[in-house]
């Protein structure tokens, strides 16, 4: 297993559409190993293949308190949505310190391969069904910043690149 780097806002390549996986083989398997080793490392809830710049329909999940419910989601697609939102904070591995509201369908319903790939329908509602959004929007190339004002994604790229110049 291995961690893996994560792609840091304004990364152009968070911007690039993500192709159905052709096969659930052993690539795959050990890619998902190490996203769930890189996620619980970043302690995050989620992780797209984007976020780690493998542009492959596949997610990872875990909004457990205890950290051992892992979700694998491979060409995930969302078949109904709630009418009903809510807007709730969100943040991002990719967009480090950054938090803000995001307007959301409170539950999905989504079919997805699994592991195995074998097919599986979740209904999701609350957390879940909000980290099962932000990954799928991060497969079309979306970041959840883009949600916000012209005027905020500016100052947020400003001080992403600023911090990671100071980085190198
Ligand atoms: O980078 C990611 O896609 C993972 C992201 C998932 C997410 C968090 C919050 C709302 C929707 C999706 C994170 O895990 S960010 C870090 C985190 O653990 C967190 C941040 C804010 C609220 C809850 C969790
Ligand atoms: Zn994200």
């Amino acid at each position: 297993m291995a961690l893996l780097p994560i792609l840091c806002y304004p990364d152009q390549r968070l911007h690039k559409v993500a192709q159905p996986v052709r096969a659930v083989d052993d690539r795959i398997r050990a890619l998902i190993d190490d996203m769930l080793e890189t996620m619980y490392d970043a302690s995050g809830i989620g992780l797209a293949a984007t976020q780690i710049d493998v542009h492959e329909r596949l997610v990872v999940i875990d909004v457990s308190e205890e950290r051992n419910q892992p979700l694998v989601l491979i060409n995930a697609e969302i078949t109904w949505m709630s009418d009903v939102r809510v807007k709730g904070e969100e943040g991002c591995l990719s967009v480090p310190g950054i938090y803000d509201g995001v307007e959301r369908a409170t539950a999905v319903k989504v079919t997805a391969l699994d592991r195995h790939g074998q097919t599986q329908n979740i209904e999701a509602e609350g957390m879940l069904a909000i980290c099962i959004q932000h990954e799928l929007d991060h497969l079309k190339g979306k970041v959840f910043v883009e949600y916000l004002s012209p005027l905020k994604q500016g100052r947020i790229k400003t001080k992403l690149v600023k911090a990671q110049k100071a980085e190198r």
